[in-house]
C-alpha cells in the first residue's frame, strides 16, 4: 500500500522522536528523487567532507574489508564532496547501479523499487561540523562513503538488488521489520571473516569515527556467526554501538544465505521470541576478532 507523504513524515518523524526530517522534500519526483546541485554545495561543505573522509580513510588499515579500500580508493572521493552523475558512469560500467540524489531518508517502497532496479539513494546535504562525531538520520557522507565502494563489488551489488527485491515481497507479506534487522545487521553493521581476522562491510560502522574502532574490541563487543533467523529475530541499537555483530565467512554467503524465499521464515520467526540486541543463545561461540 503506497504511503502517502503525509504517512510518511509521519512515521518518519516518529521515529526520529518527533524531529523534523532534514532534508527539502518540496520538488521531489513521484519516486522522492531530487538534484543533486552539486555546484550549490559551499567550500567550507567540501572543506567538512575532506575532515570526514580523513578522518574514517585513517581508521581503516586493519579494520575495513579489503574490498571496501580497494573501490573507495579508486573513487578518488578524498578532495570533496563528489559529483554523484561522474561516479554513477563508473558505477554503471563495473555493476550495473547508478546513484540516484534524495533529500534524505525516503519511504520504504521507494527506497527498496530504486535498489531493485540498480539504483542506489544517495542524500545530498552533509552534516554539520558539530555533527562530526554522530548525526541521526543518514547524511551524504554516510551514504557515499559508506554505501557506495561496495557496490562495485560484483557479488555484494547483486546481493543488494536481490535484497530490495526481496523487502518490496517482505512488504506484501508482514515480513519488513525482519528483513529490516536483516539489513541492519549486514549492510549496515556487518562484518566479514578474513584471513588477518574480522574486517568490517557494514556501511554504518564504515562511516562512523567511533565505532570502526569499538567494533573489532574484544573485550566490549560480542561477534557471532551470522544465522538469517537469528539476525531477524534480534532487537538492533538506533541511538548506540550495536550489542551484538554477526559475521559472515564472504560475500557469497551473505548472497547464498538471503536467496531462498523468505516466506515460511517470517512465519516460524512469529512463533519465537524477539530476542535483546545483547543476546547469547545456549551453544552459540562468540568469535574471536584478531
Ligand atoms: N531511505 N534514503 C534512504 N536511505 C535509507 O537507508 C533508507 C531509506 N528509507 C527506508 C530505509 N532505509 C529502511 O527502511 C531500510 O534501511 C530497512
Ligand atoms: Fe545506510
Amino acid at each position: 500500500m503506497q504511503k502517502s507523504k503525509q504517512d510518511f513524515f509521519d512515521t518518519v518523524a516518529k521515529k526520529s522522536d518527533g524531529a523534523q526530517l532534514r532534508g527539502d522534500y518540496s520538488n521531489v519526483t513521484i519516486d522522492y528523487v531530487v538534484p543533486q546541485n552539486w555546484h550549490a554545495y559551499t567550500e567550507a561543505e567540501h572543506a567538512l567532507w575532506r575532515r570526514l573522509y580523513q578522518r574514517q580513510a585513517e581508521l581503516l588499515p586493519g579494520r575495513a574489508c579489503d574490498e571496501f579500500i580497494v573501490s573507495l580508493n579508486a573513487l578518488n572521493a578524498s578532495q570533496g564532496i563528489p559529483d554523484f552523475d561522474s561516479t554513477s558512469e563508473s558505477l554503471f560500467n563495473a555493476t550495473g547501479w547508478r546513484i540516484v540524489a534524495v533529500p534524505g531518508l525516503i519511504p520504504e517502497l521507494e527506497f527498496f523499487t530504486h535498489l531493485a532496479n540498480r539504483r542506489f539513494p544517495v542524500t545530498v546535504w552533509l552534516r554539520t561540523p558539530e555533527e562530526f562525531d554522530y548525526i541521526v538520520e543518514p547524511d551524504v557522507f554516510h551514504d557515499y562513503f559508506g554505501h557506495v565502494p561496495l557496490l562495485f563489488n560484483p557479488i555484494f551489488a547483486d546481493h543488494i538488488q536481490e535484497y530490495g527485491k526481496g523487502a518490496l515481497k517482505a512488504m506484501q507479506l508482514g515480513g519488513l521489520e525482519q528483513l529490516a534487522r536483516l539489513y541492519w545487521y549486514t549492510i549496515e553493521f556487518g562484518l566479514v571473516q578474513s584471513q588477518q581476522g574480522l574486517r568490517v562491510y557494514g556501511a554504518g560502522i564504515l562511516s562512523s569515527g567511533g565505532e570502526l574502532k569499538y567494533c573489532l574490541e574484544p573485550s566490549t563487543s560480542r561477534h557471532i556467526e551470522l544465522d538469517v533467523e537469528r539476525c531477524m529475530r534480534t532487537l538492533f541499537k538506533i541511538d548506540s554501538y550495536q550489542e551484538t555483530y554477526f559475521v559472515i565467512r564472504n560475500f557469497k554467503q551473505l548472497f547464498g544465505d538471503t536467496a531462498p524465499d523468505f516466506t515460511p521464515l517470517y512465519e516460524r520467526i512469529r512463533q519465537l521470541d524477539i530476542l535483546p540486541a545483547n543476546t547469547l543463545l545456549p551453544g552459540e561461540i562468540e568469535l574471536v576478532s584478531v
